[in-house]
């Protein structure tokens, strides 16, 4: 059935979508048709109206006729045009949209954008205190007020951003701090899976030094910053993560097992052994795979976000980078479009001091990460990274702001990268040993959650040693069952990027036959060729 939407341009054009997907033969397009009377400040469809919705979807021809006949009536202002396309846009994908007839003012029918009109902007104060009004004067942007003083805006502030903190070193809650209350339950599987986040570290980090497995990247240190985080998130959110946060897979339920055949690159592992150990991905756990190349997760992010909006979803984005991401140029094209286009995204800086080899001394000047929030227009805080508590309470609340008010949050979480860049560094020539054991002990987020639950009186000596040695027989388990889990087949290396291989990629797939053929004791026998 063929339906069309007439739409009247004063002084004489007129524009006719007819539609063919089978949404437009039903209500939207009606709603459409009613939604644009509507827009006519008629109180409702009135019958003339209602009987031109009708002919529009009985006799589209005559419904054009008789529209022609009564645009002197029906003058439409351009906003008023502009919703009514954009909702018969999205009630039909515009590849159904067969026909434009265009009048003197047609030209930008059909182009209008869905955008998302603005809705709570961080608004700029018009006037600096105790500048008379009379001073100010507009300027693109706002009012700005003059001043008779040459005065530089200082590059530093007075003093460095303050970092909030709800748990002092001894794991007791500091006088007067403000925390979102945590149950028992919340807080001992906190505890539990930031023991297991370690113990898997700990595990695969030997696994990589026996050779079992090419690589690993531990999260030792930043246990408090993956689980709690993950904890005061909720389902429907979206993850983009770097790649020192898998805490937050673990807290949304991918198995040690789903670990180990990932790091092991076998059949089970869902991107089919093509990438290094620690690139987890999980669609099912609304979790995107880890891409290694720095900050490149941030500006998907911010897309996600903007779409989460445009869907008026009941979620939000969370973007986690380092503060080495924070030095490419992602960071900041991503931070302003997100503060522009007002998308619900937390972003939250993993700042552990160290991008590999390279200091926080020598990526920025500025006062960490946490004062750039403002400068692009971000609610912003600084968190203390290995205090559970105010890890939990800070996203949480940041989650309220960014879907409540549709807004980006910035987090800092200040903390220290307490293990080796990767497997393939040795941080002891750049950085002093007892830096890192201090960092280790004195510092370590696990610790600090466990005297909290045990002040409470929810943990003891028992649990603790009964989860350790658990965790620690899954982990061995799932590693000896991942090693014996047959590698994806060779020919997995040459899918799921173009429908028809190219010449090259066939060549390329043939010569790779032909070597392994000619040198099989160079390549592993468990490989199916
Ligand atoms: C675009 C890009 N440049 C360089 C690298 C090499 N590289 C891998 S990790 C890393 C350091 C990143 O540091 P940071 O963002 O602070 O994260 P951290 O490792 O401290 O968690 C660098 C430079 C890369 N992967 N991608
Ligand atoms: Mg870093």
């Amino acid at each position: 059935m063929l339906t069309c939407a007439v739409i009247l341009l004063p002084p004489k054009g007129i524009a006719v979508f007819f539609l063919r997907h089978p949404l437009a033969v039903q209500s939207p397009l009606s709603l459409s048709l009613s939604s644009f009377f509507f827009s006519l400040s008629l109180p409702r469809p009135s019958s003339r109206a209602s009987a031109l919705m009708a002919l529009c979807r009985r006799r589209p021809r005559a419904a054009l006729k008789h529209a022609a006949s009564q645009f002197e009536l029906l003058k439409p202002s351009r906003p008023a045009l502009s919703s009514l396309i954009g909702a018969a846009r999205s009630a039909a994908p515009s590849s159904s949209v067969l026909k434009l007839i265009g009048g003197p003012r047609a030209d930008w029918v059909g182009r209008t954008p869905r955008r998302f009109e603005s809705t709570v902007a961080e608004k700029l104060p018009r006037f600096t205190n105790g500048v008379a009004g009379n001073l100010a004067m507009d300027f693109p942007g706002g009012k700005v007020a003059f001043t008779p003083e040459m005065s530089f805006i200082s590059e530093s502030p007075e003093e460095r951003a303050h970092c909030y903190r709800v748990l002092d070193e001894d794991g007791q809650p500091l006088a007067h701090s403000s925390f979102i209350q945590v149950s028992k339950e919340v807080a001992v599987r906190m505890y539990t899976e930031m023991v297991t986040l370690q113990t898997m570290d700990n595990i695969f980090y030997e696994a990589q030094r026996q050779g079992r497995i090419s690589f690993y990247v531990t999260s030792i240190g930043e246990e408090a910053i993956n689980i709690a985080s993950a904890a005061a998130l909720r389902f429907d959110d979206l993850v983009f993560p770097q790649y020192r946060e898998p805490g937050v897979l673990l807290w949304r339920g991918f198995t040690l097992q789903e670990f180990a055949n990932q790091c092991f690159g076998n059949r089970d592992d869902y991107g089919k052994g093509r990438q290094m150990p620690i690139h987890y991905g999980s669609n099912k756990l609304n979790y995107f795979t880890v891409s290694s190349t720095i900050a490149t997760q941030i500006p998907h992010a911010v897309g996600a976000a903007y779409s989460l909006k445009m869907d008026k979803k009941d979620a939000c984005v969370v973007t986690y980078f380092g503060d080495g991401g924070t030095s490419e140029g992602d960071f900041h094209a991503a931070i302003n479009f997100a503060a522009v286009r007002e998308a619900p995204v937390i972003f939250i800086c993993r700042n552990n001091g160290w991008a590999i080899s390279t200091p926080t001394s020598d990526q920025f000047r500025s006062d960490g990460i946490v004062v750039r929030g403002q400068a692009y227009g971000v609610r912003s805080i600084r968190v203390d990274g290995n205090d559970a508590l105010a890890m939990y309470s800070s996203v949480q609340a940041a989650r309220v702001m960014a879907i409540g008010e549709q807004r980006p949050i910035l987090i800092e979480a200040l903390t220290y990268r307490a293990g080796h860049h990767s497997t393939s560094d040795d941080s002891t020539k750049y950085r002093p040993a007892n830096e890192i054991e201090w960092w280790r002990t004195a510092r370590d987020p696990v610790s600090r959650l466990r005297k909290w639950i045990e002040s409470n009186g929810w943990w003891s000596e028992e649990a603790e040693s009964e989860l350790r040695s658990n965790v620690r027989k899954q982990l061995l388990h799932a590693i000896q069952v991942a090693e014996k889990v047959e590698k994806p087949p060779i020919s997995d290396l040459f899918t799921d990027v173009y429908d028809v291989p190219p010449s090259n990629l066939r060549e390329q797939e043939m010569v790779l036959r032909e070597t392994i053929k000619r040198y099989p004791q160079e390549y592993p026998g468990d490989v199916p060729v």
